[in-house]
């Protein structure tokens, strides 16, 4: 049975010739318009990247290689005794545009678990940090700090030629990959719960088992079955993403790895992106303190209403790009469906109530293109229900998960030989002659 990079070593040579030949015969074919609309308003919509994993599409939603959600979640082999898409066979799917067996999952899961370790500087880094340093932050210092043992840096300074940057590039991937749980999860020991002794990685585990126990859910299958579920469902969602985007243009300056996730993970910490997942929690709780027991359609209704009049945005809810309800969000919800202890909890059912409202109110307020919930509408709810209550934790979870994108993008950034990232850019009076001219 291959393994990963071998697997790779077979996909690269066709795509590499994909490549040339788009250069060859359609370098100067027109694929759509610059309109100022897009250089004042955030590049939507511009078609300016190349992204291999995944494509978005503004209606069904996310797929990876093409297939959708509940595709991936019927053919993504699950972990040993699980039923749920562990985030290894997803970052497969997403490396090698194929679905790998399940012993080619296990030997994966293997791989990370011997990888896991964090550096010991890295974790006194970590360990000196104030508790009140937010997690994301953190997380940030200790990937940028795992680039002491970059791979590929060492390489690059010795000389190797750019047809070996994808190898090294790719065992930094791999190295950055499985240690996030076990630095993410000393984050979690230290600001939240430093009496609790830290857990070693259990090698016979997969990634997702290890980090449910190092988190202290080992015991809650129920909750590591929601994590592998979560983090694989959050590892893509095309290129354009802030932390996406991030992670490819410091990548494509040659910075390894570790420096280009870390950039990464500081776009996510904002509460437009990632950080929405921790600010429902935030604005759910103090939804309910408002309200009382008896939560009804008019007071969500009249609380989103006095949200928007506050002039702050509903968090959870619009998108850059899909214009209906995010698949994602979905697939969490039919999560909950399966469960009668997560139906019966008040916390998941306040999210299906918001659901229920808050685009007819969206759309009465009539700014939003998308009045939809997105993913992190949902995320956070499961893990609130079964004790991970500390929300400001919520997108370190992301975190972890988004590398698997990331780091397939700087794999093949290095493989195709993509070249360092400059759009042009203008100040007002420039575009203003360009527009007359
Ligand atoms: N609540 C209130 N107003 C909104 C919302 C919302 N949820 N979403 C968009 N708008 C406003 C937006 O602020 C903008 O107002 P203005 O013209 O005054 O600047 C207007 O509607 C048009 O924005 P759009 O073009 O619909 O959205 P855009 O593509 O600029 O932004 C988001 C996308 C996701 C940043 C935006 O919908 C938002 O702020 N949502 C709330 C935060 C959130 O849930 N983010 C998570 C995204 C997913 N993720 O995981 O990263
Ligand atoms: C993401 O997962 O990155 C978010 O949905 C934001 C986006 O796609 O723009």
């Amino acid at each position: 049975t291959k393994t990963l990079e071998e697997t790779l070593r077979e996909v690269i040579p066709p795509k590499q010739e994909q490549l040339k030949k788009l250069k060859a015969e359609h370098a100067q074919t027109v694929v759509g318009d610059v309109k100022v609309e897009n250089i004042i308003g955030g590049m939507r919509g511009l078609k300016a990247m190349l992204w291999e994993a995944s494509v978005l599409d503004p209606i069904e939603g996310i797929r990876f290689h093409g297939l959708s959600i509940p595709e991936c979640r019927e053919v993504l082999p699950p972990a040993p005794g699980g039923k749920e898409m562990t985030p290894e066979s997803m970052l497969w799917l997403l490396m090698t545009g194929k679905v790998p067996t399940p012993q080619q999952s296990k030997q994966f899961s293997e791989e990370l678990a011997e990888k896991g370790e964090v550096p010991s500087f890295v974790e006194k880094l970590i360990d000196s940090l104030p508790k009140t340093l937010h997690p994301m932050t953190q997380l940030s210092v200790g990937v940028a700090a795992l680039n002491h043992d970059s791979a590929f840096q060492a390489a690059y300074e010795r000389g190797t030629k750019k047809t070996e940057y994808w190898t090294h590039t790719l065992e930094d991937c791999i190295n950055l990959v499985a240690k996030l749980p076990a630095l993410a999860a000393r984050i979690y020991r230290n600001v939240f719960h430093p009496d609790r002794p830290l857990v070693p990685i259990d090698k016979n585990l997969d990634l997702t088992g290890n980090y449910s126990n190092m988190l202290g859910f080992g015991n809650n299958e129920s909750m590591t079955e929601y994590l592998r579920l979560y983090i694989a469902l959050h590892g893509d969602h095309e290129g354009g993403n802030a932390s996406a985007h991030t992670s490819h243009l410091v990548g494509s300056t040659l910075a390894d790895p570790y420096l280009a996730y870390s950039a990464a993970l500081n776009a996510l910490a904002g509460p437009l992106h990632g950080l929405a997942n921790q600010e429902v929690l935030r604005w759910q709780i103090a939804m309910q303190k408002e309200i009382g027991n008896t939560i009804t359609h008019d007071n969500i209704r009249e609380y989103l209403w006095r949200t928007l009049k506050s002039g702050q945005v509903v968090p959870g809810y619009g998108h850059g790009v899909l214009r209906n309800p995010d698949p994602r969000f979905v697939a969490l919800q039919d999560f909950c469906k399966t469960r009668p202890d997560l139906q019966a909890s008040p916390t998941i059912q306040l999210v299906q109530q918001t659901a229920e409202v808050a685009p007819e109110v969206l759309k009465e307020h009539g700014k939003t293109k998308n009045p939809y919930p997105n993913v992190d509408a949902a995320s956070g709810c499961v893990l609130y229900h079964y004790g991970l209550t500390e929300f400001k934790y919520y997108t370190v979870i992301f975190g972890v998960s988004r590398a698997l994108g990331a780091v397939t993008q700087l794999v093949w950034a290095r493989a195709l030989g993509l070249p360092i990232e400059r759009p042009k850019s203008y100040s007002m009076d420039a575009l203003e002659k360009l527009i007359k001219s």
